[in-house]
């Protein structure tokens, strides 16, 4: 398979702190430069979470303008908000974020146990949500963590909540959620619509593995430190534009060009690459 390829960086994560590694971005302006330097390392989209003065998860407005402006200031990232925030943060304040119209957001569409916790996406509130992002433009990512997720997703294109092509992160890893193995992955891809643009999050130790296996497919990819803390075994990773590089140089061996930020709003149709914080 070959094709341009769309890199994204996820590069904080709703649940390592900076005790679990030092140089985990948390504040907007370490954020921005974590942004800033994963899109020089090729990524084109940076997945975002945010954190309060303390390094809690956080849904509140002003982070998220203050990210946003910060990211922008450095960088032409296109900026993928995280509406899955943290597990402790309800999807009704998480559901806020798209209210800052990034260029993307991720769509959580079950609830489900996610490592030690428990990730509450009830249905009606689902539903509210993406309806709303299909009123502001914002595209959602959508986020499959288990089979019975992709038939909720399809039902809510079904029900007219989203538009094509849907865009998937298929995501191996969570405690809860599928294991990171070539067959799940497989069963899942076998699945997606015709028309679906997808990638893989893989969680921890598989973090390389099933990516590469990703790519090999004609995917696009996430990598970043919200994904793995470490580079290899034993070996944290120095930031995710350490990781991003190592994706941009299998996507090469590959014969895959890198989408720029532009060129990854055109591939994924967005409505604009970025759009100013009102
Ligand atoms: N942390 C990943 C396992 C989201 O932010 O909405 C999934 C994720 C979801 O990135
Ligand atoms: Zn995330």
């Amino acid at each position: 398979m070959s094709g341009p390829v769309t890199l994204t960086a996820a590069l904080t994560g709703p649940i390592a702190t900076k005790a679990d590694h030092p140089a985990l971005p948390v504040t907007p302006d370490e954020i921005a430069v974590a942004a800033a330097e994963s899109t020089a390392a090729g990524a084109a989209i940076v997945h975002v979470h945010l954190r309060d003065d303390e390094g809690r998860p956080t849904a509140d407005l002003d982070v998220a303008h203050r990210v946003i402006d910060a990211i922008g200031e450095r960088c032409d990232a296109l900026v993928q908000m995280s509406t899955g925030v943290g597990l402790g943060v309800p999807l009704s304040e998480r559901a806020q974020l798209v209210e800052v119209r990034p260029a993307m957001a991720t769509l959580n569409v079950c609830s489900m146990t996610f490592g030690a916790g428990e990730f509450l996406n009830p249905a009606d509130e689902v539903r509210r949500l993406a309806a709303r992002m299909a009123e502001l433009g914002v595209k959602p990512e959508l986020e499959i963590y288990d089979t019975g997720h992709l038939d909720v997703a399809l039902e809510l294109l079904a029900d007219g909540l989203l538009v094509e092509p849907l865009q998937f992160s298929i995501v191996l890893g969570v405690r809860g959620g599928m294991a990171a193995t070539p067959e799940n992955l497989l069963s899942l891809v076998r699945r997606m619509p015709p028309t679906a643009v997808w990638q893989v999050v893989a969680i921890g130790r598989s973090n390389l593995p099933i990516t590469a296996m990703g790519l090999a497919l004609g995917a696009n990819a996430r990598t970043g430190l919200e994904d793995t803390l470490l580079i290899r075994r034993g070996e944290p990773a120095r930031s995710s534009a350490q990781l991003v590089a190592r994706l941009a140089a299998i996507a090469g061996a590959l014969e895959r060009p890198l989408n720029s930020p532009a060129q990854a709003a055109l591939a994924l149709g967005l409505a604009t690459a970025s759009s100013p914080t009102p």
